[in-house]
């Protein structure tokens, strides 16, 4: 069981690891983001966040690619829940320096707060909508999917 706050990330990792939000403070350097994002139901919605930079804290975990390699680092995925079940799906090369270059956070706090007793969010500044915007973290899975085999469609 863990505790207030803190998430799992864990998956085809060589150090899967726990982390508080004082961890994501303590561990990395701390990056700032002015965001607006669209919500279906709310409109338009202004925040700013700080925290480190969810690659540095993914690489930390070792993932199971050659570094070296970028077809092999293409291949993998992250799984990013919330405590309340919501669920979204993005691709390690949105994030990496050499793909997409998105400086997603994992949020130590939003606006005047901390997170501490909330949990990290997600923060994805190259989306136009909030939905990936995962609150209150409880998981983040890192790994492969299997390609499709030949003959299954
Ligand atoms: N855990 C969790 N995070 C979530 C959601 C959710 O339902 N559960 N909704 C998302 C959606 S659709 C939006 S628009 C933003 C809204 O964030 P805000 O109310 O803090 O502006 O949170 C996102 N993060
Ligand atoms: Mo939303």
């Amino acid at each position: 069981m863990s505790s207030t706050g803190s998430f799992d990330l864990y998956g085809e990792v060589a150090r899967p690891v726990t982390l508080t939000v004082a961890d994501l403070r303590r561990g990395w350097e701390q990056h700032r983001a002015e965001v607006v994002f669209d919500c279906a139901t709310d409109g338009a919605r202004h925040h700013t966040f700080e925290g480190p930079l969810l690659r540095e804290v993914v690489s930390g975990t070792r993932p199971g690619f050659d570094p070296a390699r970028r077809k092999d680092r293409s291949r993998f995925l992250l799984a990013v829940s919330g405590g309340d079940g919501h669920h979204t799906v993005l691709s390690w090369a949105e994030i990496d320096a050499d793909f997409g270059d998105a400086p997603m956070l994992l949020a130590t706090r939003m606006d005047d707060a901390d997170l501490d007793e909330a949990g990290t969010q997600l923060v994805v500044p190259s989306d136009r909508c909030g939905a990936r915007y995962v609150s209150a973290v409880k998981r983040i899975w890192v790994g492969t999917c299997r390609p499709p085999a030949d003959g299954a469609v």
